[in-house]
């Protein structure tokens, strides 16, 4: 599948205009929030959250800032995740990692920025369009505590020893699929979606956000780093808890199919309206990185 470039030249050009520095003396922070935000990367969230959207209304615009911000929430993560102190990772989106550029302590409030500054223009949009303002609510919730720093927590404990199945998925819930499920729930209460929209769409997004991480697993097993712009066998080095390491690879891969499957039957009622969500379930377990 190839995602929409005019989708996501859009939601780019949003990132670009609010990275532009405010202050001289704030400049190297903007350039560390700008370097990793600019590496690339899928854009999975902020697409997903424009499908969502889509779903109600076409007028793309007054959710841009809110794709932006899931860019930006995500990015916040990965800045963190591969600090010394969590993952210690040198590669990322095929470039150094943002620590290995700008230091520690820059990388750090890069991060710091780039959440806080998610919400500020998340809030915006909500005020300035009128939106539900549940919407703020439910991104804090899934990217905070209860959601995926919660899962991290819970990752960094995780050891395949344990065999724990209840924590596997409770990782892979939170860690993960939790920013998926609150990019596709805030696109669609941005586009004014009712209380039976979410409960359809939950389903889609909760499936489809555990079979991206199984995905992710398999990957790090099977992928390189040229393909994958990051480091891997890194799980299989430090006995993570994950699917593959729980119940062999082919098992992966079918428990990934199956919640695709479940995720796309939740869209059925959409027909035709929800196939570029439908495909991009299909493409999660397809993709090569
Ligand atoms: C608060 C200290 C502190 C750390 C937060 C929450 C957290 C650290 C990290 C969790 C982020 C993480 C690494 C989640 C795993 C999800 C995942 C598979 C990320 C990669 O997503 P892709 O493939 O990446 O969409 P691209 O680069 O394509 O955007």
């Amino acid at each position: 599948m190839t995602f929409n470039q005019v989708k996501i030249k859009a939601v780019e050009q949003t990132l670009r205009d609010a990275l532009t520095p405010v202050s001289q003396y704030s400049k190297v922070l903007y350039e560390s929030m700008s370097y990793s935000v600019d590496a690339g990367g899928k854009r999975l969230r902020p697409y997903l959250c424009l499908l969502s959207y889509e779903l109600f209304r076409n007028d793309i615009d007054r959710v841009l800032p809110i794709a932006a911000a899931l860019e930006m929430i995500h990015t916040y993560s990965l800045i963190h995740d591969d600090l010394p102190a969590l993952d210690n990772d040198d590669l990322r989106r095929g470039r150094p990692t943002n620590h290995k550029v700008y230091g520690e302590a820059i990388a750090i409030l890069a991060g710091d920025g780039l959440l806080t500054y998610a919400f500020e223009l998340t809030g915006r949009a909500v005020v300035q369009h009128k939106m539900s303002p549940e919407i703020i609510p439910i991104l804090a919730m899934k990217a905070g505590p209860s959601g995926m720093v919660g899962g991290q927590t819970a990752d960094m404990q995780g050891d395949k020893a344990q065999k724990d199945s209840e924590l596997l998925d409770y990782i892979h819930n939170h860690k993960t699929a939790d920013l998926i499920e609150a990019s596709i729930l805030c696109g669609a209460i941005a586009g004014g979606a009712n209380q039976e929209d979410l409960t359809r769409l939950k389903v889609y997004a909760v499936n489809i956000g555990l079979a991206f991480q199984i995905a992710d697993d398999i990957l790090d097993e099977t992928s390189t780093a040229e393909e994958l712009g990051k480091s891997v066998g890194k799980d299989l080095e430090q006995g993570k808890l994950t699917y593959p390491a729980l119940y062999g690879i082919e098992a992966s891969r079918q428990k990934a199919n199956t919640l695709v499957n479940g995720a796309v039957e939740a869209l059925s009622y959409y027909g035709s309206k929800a196939s570029e969500l439908v495909e991009l379930a299909r493409f999660i377990v397809e993709r090569k990185s």
